[in-house]
Formats: C-alpha cells, sequence, structure tokens
C-alpha cells in the first residue's frame, strides 16, 4: 500500500465519522428532525444554488416534490467542479456533499450564507438522506455520484453526453425516515412560502416549484416565482391588499464597511408597521443592527427634512421613530461575510459593522428621495404628525383614566349599576348592548353580585383606529374604568372588580358582530383577562314554547324542534321567536339569560397554539348547585382575527 493510498483511507475514515455525527445528532445540525428539519433540507441544498445566482452564474433553480416525496433541485448555473483538489484527493463534488461545513463555496463571487442553522452544507442533506444522487454538467458531460446514508456508493464516473454549452447541478434525494421519524411528508405550501421569498430576495432569479403527487391523469401542481424588481416587488406583495399612501416604492442599495445593503419601503394609509430584516436571505425576526441603522436614518433624515422645510417649528418637538414608521411596509436586505447571531433563538443580528452600513446608505439616498420628490414627504411628514398628535392625545386619554381609577369607585361611569357585594370573586358585571336591554337587565338581576353596564350602539372598532380615538371613545373609556385594571403598562389583573365579565348582545348577526368588537378590544388591550378565564359570552334563548300553561325556552332551531317532539305538534304550542333582548320582559331576561342557576355562559379561550384566533369554547356553566337542566353539546366556534402577518 503506498503512502497516499493509507493518507486517503485515514481521511475516508475521519469524513465518515463526521456523517456519522450528523446521523447521531441530527438536532445538532438541522435544528430539529420534525417537519420543519425535513423542510430545511430542500432550504439547505438549494442555498447552494443561489450563492450561484448571486455569482451571477444562474438565473434558474427548480424544486420537484415527486410523488413519493422524494425531491429534486436543479439549477443552470456552473455545476460544482469535478476535478480532483489536490489538499483532499478528492473531486469538489465528494467535498461538498461528504465534508462537513463546506458548502459550495469555490472562491469568485456571491456570500457564503452561514449562521444560525443555515449554511450547514449539502453534506449536512446527504448524511439525512436515505440515499443521494447528484448529477452535474459541464464540459459536455454528466457526471454522477451517489451516496447512501452519507457513504459513497462510487467515485463520480460519466454518465452521458451533454450539449457542450449546457452546465448546472441537478440534486436528487430521499430524506431518510430513520432520522425524520416524525413525518417524510412534505408540505406543499410551506417550501412554496420559503421559495418565493427567496425569490424576492434576489432580484431577476427563477424559482419553480413543482408538486407531482396528483392523481393519475391530472396536471402536476407548478408555481414560478420570478421577480425583476426583487425586494421592491417584495413591498409591493405586502401592501397589495392595502392601499398606498403614494405609488412609488423606494429602493436604496450600496456597499458599506463590506455589508450590501438593500432596503425598500412605501407607507399605506393604516396604522401598523411591518419592518421584516434578513441576513444572507435569511429572516431575522428579532432584527439586530441592520434594523437599528435603518431606525436611526428613517428617523433623523425626515426630522431633518421636515425642520428644513418648516413642516416641523422651531418650538416643536422633534416626530419620534414611531410616528414616522406608522404604516410603514419596508424590507431590509443585508449579505455579510461573517453574520454573528445573537439572542434567545439567534434570530438577531450582531454585527455593529451592519449598523452603520444602513444607516449611511439609507440616510444618504432617503434625503436625495424626499428632495426629488417633495410631494411623497410631504404625505409622509403629514401622517406622521397626525400619527403624534394621536399619540398625545392618547396618553392624555390614559392619564385622566389612570386618575379616574385611583379615586376608586367615585369614577365610575355614569351608566353603570353596580353592585354592592364587596367580595369580588362573587361579583359580576354585564356588558349589555342597548340602553333598552340595559333598563330590563338593570330590573331583572340580582343586585347584590351582578352589576350592568349599558353600551350605546356598536363599540369602536380597535383594529381600524388610531390610539387617540381608542381612548376617546365613551364606551371603551366606560369599560376600562369600570373593570378598574387599569390598561397597558398599568395593568393590574389583581385590580378587577369582577369575576366575570359577560357580553350579552341579541342572538343575531348584529349582536355576533357587537361581541366580535368586544372581543377584538379585550383581546387587544387586556388579553390576560380573556387568558385568565374571565370572559364569558351571555346565551339568550332564540324561542319561547308556551303550551298548556308550561314553558321551555329553546337556545337554537334544533332545540325547538327536539322541544315539539316531546310536547306533540299542535295547534296549543305558542311559539314566540326573540329578536333582540329588547323583547323579553325582566322576568324573562332573569330566567331565561342572567339566573346563575339557570343561564348557560359561554367562556372565551384564546388558543396557545395560535394566538391569532380567539377560540370561543363552549362551555355550560349552570351555577355551583343544580345539575344540568339539559344536555349540552360541547361545540368550538371560532371569531377569526386576521392579524397583520
Ligand atoms: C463554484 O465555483 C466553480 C464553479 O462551480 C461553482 C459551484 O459550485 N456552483 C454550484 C453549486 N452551482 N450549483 C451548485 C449546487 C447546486 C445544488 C442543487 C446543490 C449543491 C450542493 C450545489
Amino acid at each position: 500500500m503506498s503512502n497516499e493510498e493509507v493518507q486517503y483511507g485515514a481521511d475516508q475514515i475521519q469524513i465518515l465519522e463526521g456523517l456519522e455525527a450528523v446521523r447521531k445528532r441530527p438536532g445538532m445540525y438541522i435544528g430539529t428532525t420534525a417537519s420543519r428539519g425535513l423542510h430545511h433540507l430542500v432550504y439547505e441544498i438549494v442555498d447552494n444554488s443561489v450563492d450561484e445566482a448571486l455569482a451571477g452564474f444562474c438565473d434558474h433553480i427548480e424544486v420537484t416534490i415527486n410523488e413519493d416525496n422524494t425531491i429534486v433541485v436543479k439549477d443552470n448555473g456552473r455545476g460544482i467542479p469535478v476535478d480532483v483538489n489536490h489538499k483532499s484527493g478528492l473531486t469538489g463534488v465528494e467535498v461538498v456533499f461528504t465534508i462537513l461545513h463546506a458548502g459550495g463555496k469555490f472562491g469568485g463571487g456571491g456570500y457564503k450564507v452561514s449562521g444560525g442553522l443555515h449554511g450547514v452544507g449539502a453534506s449536512v442533506v446527504n448524511a439525512l438522506s436515505e440515499w443521494l444522487e447528484v448529477q452535474v454538467t459541464r464540459d459536455g458531460k454528466v457526471y454522477q455520484q451517489r451516496y447512501e446514508r452519507g457513504k459513497v456508493c462510487y467515485p463520480l464516473k460519466v454518465v452521458g453526453e451533454a450539449p457542450s454549452n449546457a452546465t448546472g447541478t441537478r440534486v436528487y434525494f430521499k430524506p431518510d425516515a430513520l432520522i425524520f421519524k416524525e413525518t417524510t411528508v412534505y408540505d406543499y405550501n410551506v417550501l412554496k412560502q420559503r421559495l418565493r421569498e427567496m425569490a424576492f430576495l434576489t432580484k431577476g432569479l427563477r424559482i419553480t416549484l413543482t408538486d407531482l403527487r396528483v392523481e393519475e391523469g391530472e396536471d402536476p401542481i407548478v408555481q414560478t416565482f420570478h421577480y425583476e424588481g426583487g425586494i421592491s416587488e417584495f413591498v409591493q406583495y405586502l401592501n397589495k391588499s392595502k392601499t398606498a399612501l403614494y405609488p412609488e416604492i423606494m429602493y436604496f442599495e450600496g456597499n458599506k464597511n463590506n455589508v450590501q445593503v438593500e432596503v425598500s419601503l412605501q407607507h399605506n394609509d393604516s396604522y401598523t408597521e411591518s419592518i421584516y430584516t434578513f441576513v444572507n436571505n435569511i429572516n431575522t425576526p428579532e432584527g439586530g443592527t441592520h434594523l437599528e441603522g435603518f431606525k436611526a436614518a428613517l428617523t433623523k433624515t425626515f426630522n431633518d427634512y421636515a425642520r428644513a422645510n418648516k413642516m416641523l417649528k422651531d418650538n416643536e418637538e422633534n416626530l419620534s421613530g414611531e410616528d414616522i414608521r406608522e404604516g410603514l411596509t419596508a424590507i431590509i436586505s443585508v449579505k455579510i461575510e461573517d453574520p454573528q447571531f445573537e439572542g434567545q433563538t439567534k434570530q438577531k443580528l450582531g454585527n455593529s459593522e451592519a449598523r452603520g452600513a444602513v444607516a449611511g446608505i439609507v440616510g444618504e439616498q432617503l434625503t436625495y428621495f424626499l428632495e426629488q420628490n417633495p410631494s411623497v414627504a410631504k404625505q409622509i411628514l403629514e401622517k406622521a404628525i397626525l400619527a403624534q398628535r394621536a399619540r398625545d392625545a392618547a396618553r392624555k386619554a390614559r392619564d385622566l383614566t389612570r386618575r379616574k381609577s385611583a379615586l376608586d369607585g367615585f369614577g365610575l361611569p355614569g351608566k353603570l349599576a353596580d353592585c354592592s357585594e364587596t367580595d369580588r370573586s362573587k361579583c359580576e358585571i354585564f356588558i349589555v348592548e342597548g340602553d333598552s336591554a340595559g333598563g330590563s337587565a338593570k330590573t331583572a338581576r340580582s343586585r347584590a353580585t351582578q352589576a350592568i353596564l349599558p353600551l350605546r350602539g356598536k363599540i369602536l372598532n380597535v383594529e381600524k383606529a388610531r390610539v387617540d380615538r381608542i381612548y376617546g371613545n365613551n364606551e371603551i373609556k366606560s369599560m376600562i374604568t369600570a373593570f378598574g385594571t387599569g390598561i397597558h403598562d398599568d395593568f393590574d389583573i389583581n385590580k378587577l372588580r369582577y369575576d366575570k365579565i359577560i357580553i350579552m348582545t341579541d342572538a343575531d348577526v348584529d349582536g355576533a358582530h357587537i361581541a366580535t368588537l368586544m372581543l377584538t378590544f379585550l383581546y387587544r388591550f387586556m388579553p390576560e383577562l380573556i387568558k385568565e378565564g374571565h370572559v364569558y359570552l351571555a346565551q339568550p334563548p332564540l324561542y319561547k314554547l308556551e303550551k298548556n300553561k308550561k314553558v321551555w325556552y329553546a337556545y337554537s332551531d334544533e332545540e325547538l324542534n327536539k322541544i315539539l317532539m316531546d310536547v306533540g305538534r299542535d295547534q296549543n304550542n305558542k311559539i314566540q321567536r326573540y329578536k333582540g333582548l329588547g323583547e323579553m320582559d325582566p322576568e324573562q331576561l332573569w330566567e331565561t339569560t342572567m339566573d346563575p342557576d339557570r343561564r348557560v355562559l359561554l367562556r372565551v379561550n384564546i388558543d396557545e397554539e395560535s394566538e391569532s384566533d380567539i377560540d370561543v369554547t363552549f362551555t355550560t356553566l349552570m351555577g355551583d348547585k343544580v345539575e344540568p337542566r339539559r344536555e349540552f353539546i360541547e361545540k368550538n366556534a371560532k371569531f377569526v382575527k386576521n392579524l397583520d402577518i
């Protein structure tokens, strides 16, 4: 055996040990072996092709999900080098797929994508695949190599001829079911989301996703993502369902401190801020230095412009960053050689050079843009000045409710009919739609433990209003003071004056809408009340049935039918359909909806899994003693709250 062969053998053992380590502790390399990790394999391979695109040698990547959940990733780049690297004695291809951390970086152009769990390389995918086949097309030939659970099956070999100008790389793999025990089934939408994002972030690149898992005879699902405008089109896409404040989408780019920076932005007429940040095409949900640089430059540039153009007078305060970012949609994308990730989940950029780079480029180019587009500048600043006034007004309104609640009791709203019981755990408050129903409820209630707060008409939709209107709204102010908990930073659940907050509305569409608006307010401003189970919906009946001096109430059509089956359908039945709470006299309201011994309440829950949906779990609460009078079917209903993504 020659010296060289011994050397080769020793390297082989090291390589196998490396990939074996990946198989032993896959979580260390891809985070999880659940569905997320399975999808991560695809991104890991695609990242290599994106690098080739960034280097300027590839403009099309095709990803295919085969019928058996194997994956093909194919690009039209230069092809992974096939010649033997003298140091390792291995072909470029074998280095890429068998040596840890040797992600496709062979000098020249592009940025190595690393940090977090990304950029761990194709060898990790290889190690975690039952088998993987790579084909490289270059120099008029097609080369191929196959691996099984990371082990080389045969040396790289020529398997065919190719047109002399064709080049590219194709990887075909099957995730190992021994590793991905939970699932080996790909979710089209998950891949779609990420591949679309990658296409937005790499302008000009075309990414095609094909799903072959369709019924026989049906066409495969094929989608192509291709954005010549890059992140400007990303901003346009995010603002699609909103009303833009001005038609222009700003785009700034440049290179500073070895950081490549791209920023795009446009305001819409909403009040929320949506900024998404990326480092080497990886999302950084916790932001970091690039985001800090962006915010600092935005705040300074707009204030400077406002002063220079007399939109802010000398004696007026600067606009806050928050005011300027009201309704802003923005994408910040930086590329950096050696990104440092910080924070709990390693999703926050730490490199300080990124702060200066983004601030410098945005500051310079935004200043120029505003000078060239004074009408856009004016619209943004007018919105920001309104936001500033709203924030001032909100602060004043909040101070007011704060002072009132400090007086405990004296500041209670005039319309509130409070209860006399001092033990809070026995108290409940009914929030009632309309003054007339409020009047009946006040007559019907048990004074000791039940308080009534009537609200007039529809309450404000807090999703669609600025803070000053929210805090200025009388119905909302009444609720805040009645509950006693304070709000926001002052919120203290221990000060809650009632154990149960019961929303009582008509059993019709309008009533349901009002209840939804109420829940939206509570969810946005006092989510703890819902999380701690203090919020309920009253259930007024839909029908009253009278027969031979006996009375039944039905809470649904099915229930009415059931009762009619029992008592018999004949002309002695007197059926009354309630259209609103106001149609019931106080006694009926008490019997059917308010009496703790007879009523049915629904408790409102928040599903921890998807906090964006408020789940209303239908639960019977039949008071403390009596056994349930009627059978109750447990149901779930959803008040879906569409949060901005
Ligand atoms: C590197 O520089 C020399 C010419 O080839 C460059 C290269 O490696 N390009 C390249 C790699 N293009 N595509 C890849 C690639 C594609 C897939 C699907 C998977 C992997 C691991 C790499």
